[in-house]
């Protein structure tokens, strides 16, 4: 168990997925590319002792032990989860904003993007491990990123839990990011290493089709996927469609730190 109070003022009102859904239909690619491959294998994943380095642009580099971060002020959010796919969820997340930690290291003046690096160990994460024809599915370790400002928005949680207990290793256990206004795979699991840089981050996603996954990847229902509508989203254990909403309903809190972008180019 992970006590946390609730932030109502932060939370959707929308039904909270069942718990049986959330944690056996996931896309964690360490552990293969099918839905349920994580909850089948990530038993193999080793979260003590675990810590998260936390460098590069910043005055105060810091090594946080998972004990570190457990003593921060815990809250739960319910926010929704929108994959790229085209299907959603809504999980009663644990946790607390990365600002904190952020404004703990005191990024430097050339500071302008946040690199997040998910575990690398072939013997602890099976589809890291190339296939017989010698092929990954995506470049190792997963790396993702956000500017800065979007890494110090309020929404943006460091994640150690859901449902009222540590996060399942099949949901990146023990520590991940989640960014409700951007697709999921900008969601991190398993992070090691949070790297402050200058210059915009190459994505594990963005190395893999640059042109169907661009570095922003705000949920955007105007902007189809190269290969796919992004009007709709199938919520997990409902039969309509659901028409998705402009940065997945976070449009009043961070409409604005895209202003004057043209959300086309910058998808
Ligand atoms: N390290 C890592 N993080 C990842 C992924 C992954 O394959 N590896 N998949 C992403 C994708 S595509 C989604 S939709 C969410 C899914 O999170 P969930 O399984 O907890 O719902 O995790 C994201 N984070
Ligand atoms: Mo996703």
């Amino acid at each position: 168990p992970l006590p946390a109070e609730r932030n109502g003022a932060l939370s959707t009102k929308d039904k909270p997925t069942k718990f049986e859904a959330a944690t056996t239909y996931n896309n964690f690619y360490e552990f293969g590319v099918n839905k349920e491959d994580p909850s089948r294998l990530a038993h193999t994943l080793r979260t003590r002792p675990w810590s998260v380095r936390v460098d590069g642009e910043v005055h105060k580099p810091r090594t946080y032990a998972i004990e570190d971060l457990l003593k921060f002020p815990l809250e739960e959010r319910i926010y929704s989860l929108r994959c790229v796919e085209g299907w959603s969820m809504i999980i009663p997340w644990i946790g607390f904003p990365l600002a904190s930690i952020l404004k703990q290291v005191e990024p430097t003046g050339k500071a302008k993007f946040v690199e997040f690096l998910t575990l690398h160990d072939p013997e602890q994460m099976p589809g890291q491990k190339p296939n017989f024809f010698g092929l990954s599915s995506l470049e190792w370790p997963y790396v993702e990123g956000l500017r800065l400002d979007e890494a110090l928005h309020p929404l943006t949680l460091l994640t150690l839990g859901m449902y009222g207990q540590v996060l399942p290793n099949q949901n990146g256990a023990p520590v991940r990011v989640v960014v409700p206004w951007k697709y999921g795979f900008k969601s991190a699991k398993s992070i090691v290493h949070m790297r402050l840089v200058a210059s915009q981050p190459r994505t594990a996603w963005e190395k893999a089709a640059p042109q169907e996954y661009g570095f922003y990847s705000n949920v955007n229902p105007q902007v189809d996927h190269p290969r796919w509508s992004q009007a709709t989203e199938r919520r997990i254990g409902e039969f309509l469609r659901r028409k998705t909403q402009m940065f997945n309903g976070y449009a009043d809190q961070v409409g604005s730190l895209y202003a004057g972008m043209d959300l086309r180019k910058y998808y």
